[in-house]
C-alpha cells in the first residue's frame, strides 16, 4: 500500500466535481485538497505544466489530469473498468462528449449571466474556496464584473436562450436518453452519469441552483445520483 490518493480541486470547478463524485461513489479513500483559485498554476505545478484542476495523485505518487480521462482511469483502477464496459461504448463516448461540450458551457451563464448573479456567485466562491485574506476580497469584488462582462454575457447572447431555459433543455435531452431507466447507464450509473452529475453539482452551492431544481425528472435523477454516493 502506498499513500492515500489525493485530489487537488476547486470547490466551484465542475470538472473537479465530475471526478469527486465517481471517487465518492466507488468509496475510494481520497484526500480532497482545495487550492487557491488565483494561483492555480503555482498550486498544481507539482504535476507538471498542465496548470489546471482537477489533479489526481494515485497511491504511487503519480499525477493524472483532465477530468474525462480521469473518470476512465478511476473506473479502470478501482472498479475493474466496469463502467466503461457498461452498455454501448460508442453511445457512452458520444454522451461524454455531449456533457463536456453542452453542460460545461451552460455552467458559466447560469452562475454569471447577469451582473447580480455574478456578484452572488463570486461572493459565495470567496467563502467556499481556500483563498488567503487578500485574494478572497480581490476575487469577490474584482471577479464578478470580469466573469459577467467578458465571458457570460457573450455566451448567453450567442445561445439566445435564458440560462435557465438552456439548462432545462439539456436536462430534458439527457433524461430522454435514459430510455425510462433510472440512469443514463441503465439501472446503475455510468461515467456519463458522473460527468453530468458533476456539472450540475458544481452549481448546487449557489442560489441559482433553484433554477434547476424545478426540472422534475432532472432533479429526480440528481437525487438518485446523490443517494449513490458513499
Ligand atoms: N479539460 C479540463 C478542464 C479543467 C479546467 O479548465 N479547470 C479550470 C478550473 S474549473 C482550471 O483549472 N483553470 C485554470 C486555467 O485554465 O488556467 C478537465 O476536464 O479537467
Amino acid at each position: 500500500m502506498g499513500q492515500t490518493p489525493k485530489l487537488h480541486l476547486l470547490y466551484s470547478c465542475p470538472f473537479c466535481w465530475k471526478v469527486r463524485g465517481l471517487l465518492e461513489h466507488l468509496n475510494v479513500e481520497t484526500e480532497f485538497i482545495g487550492i487557491n483559485g488565483l494561483r492555480i498554476k503555482k498550486e498544481v505545478s507539482f504535476a507538471g505544466d498542465w496548470g489546471k484542476v482537477p489533479v489526481f495523485t494515485d497511491e504511487d505518487g503519480e499525477h493524472h489530469v483532465d477530468s474525462t480521462p480521469l473518470l476512465r482511469l478511476i473506473d479502470a483502477r478501482y472498479n475493474d473498468g466496469k463502467m466503461a464496459a457498461q452498455g454501448d461504448s460508442t453511445r457512452q463516448e458520444k454522451w461524454l462528449e455531449w456533457a463536456d461540450t453542452h453542460m460545461s458551457k451552460a455552467t458559466v451563464p447560469i452562475l454569471y449571466g447577469t451582473l447580480g448573479s455574478a456578484l452572488k456567485t463570486t461572493t459565495r466562491i470567496s467563502k467556499i474556496e481556500e483563498f488567503d485574506f487578500f485574494s478572497k476580497r480581490l476575487y469577490a469584488w474584482a471577479g464578478f464584473p470580469v466573469m459577467w462582462g467578458i465571458i457570460a454575457r457573450k455566451r448567453v447572447k450567442n445561445d439566445g436562450r435564458k440560462p435557465k431555459e438552456l439548462w432545462h433543455d439539456l436536462l430534458t435531452e439527457f433524461i430522454a436518453e435514459h430510455n425510462g431507466k433510472p440512469f443514463f447507464g441503465g439501472n446503475t450509473p455510468d461515467l456519463v452519469d458522473f460527468a453530468a452529475f458533476g456539472y450540475m453539482r458544481s452549481i448546487s452551492p449557489f442560489v441559482q441552483f433553484k433554477q434547476l431544481t424545478d426540472h422534475t425528472d432532472g432533479m429526480a435523477w440528481y437525487k438518485r445520483m446523490e443517494a449513490s454516493l458513499n
